[in-house]
């Protein structure tokens, strides 16, 4: 089963973080949802990282705010793609979580989401894996279809309404 890591700064970015995981679990991926923070826990950042590819993990959603630098710092330590996942936690709107995430210099890149992005961070990490395993190109396509035929639904029964 494919398996992706997933890290966040702190537990308050765990609201953010939650519908990358539901993604992953409804695609039947595997995750590994851990707190590590680049600056209260450096150690454990570097162990993570390090020690990834060894446990088995095939990418890392980094999940951060304020000066995030997380995703840099797992890229830094793996040759796994990181998905960096921006986080709306301070007074700057995330702007600041963004730019740190993204701005990464040549040669080490962070493949970052939205603010606070969550299941746009999953669900990117099972297009990579799709890539690996064919039943999860499968089912991404079922995905889109519905997708589709939501946005149909809605826009039928918009101009019924306004047909009124
Ligand atoms: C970052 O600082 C975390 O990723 C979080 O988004 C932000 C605030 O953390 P707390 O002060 O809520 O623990 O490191």
């Amino acid at each position: 089963m494919a398996k992706v890591g997933i890290v966040m700064g702190s537990i308050s970015d765990l609201e953010v973080v939650k519908p990358a995981i539901d993604v992953l679990t409804k695609f039947g991926v595997e995750s590994v949802v851990r707190v590590i923070s680049a600056h209260r826990t450096p150690v454990e950042a570097h162990d993570f990282a390090s020690n990834a590819i060894e446990n088995g993990l095939e990418i890392i959603i980094s999940a951060a705010g304020k000066a995030a630098h997380l995703g840099g710092v797992m890229a830094s330590f793996t040759t796994l793609p990181i998905i960096g996942l921006p986080v709306k936690s301070s007074t700057m709107d995330g702007l600041d979580s963004l730019l740190s995430t993204v701005q990464m210099p040549a040669g080490v890149p962070v493949a970052t989401v939205a603010i606070n992005g969550g299941l746009n961070a999953g669900l990117l990490a099972v297009q990579m894996l799709a890539l690996k395993y064919p039943e999860l190109a499968s089912k991404l396509v079922l995905y889109k279809e519905d997708m589709a035929e939501s946005v149909r639904k809605a826009d039928l029964k918009l101009s019924m309404e306004l047909s009124k």
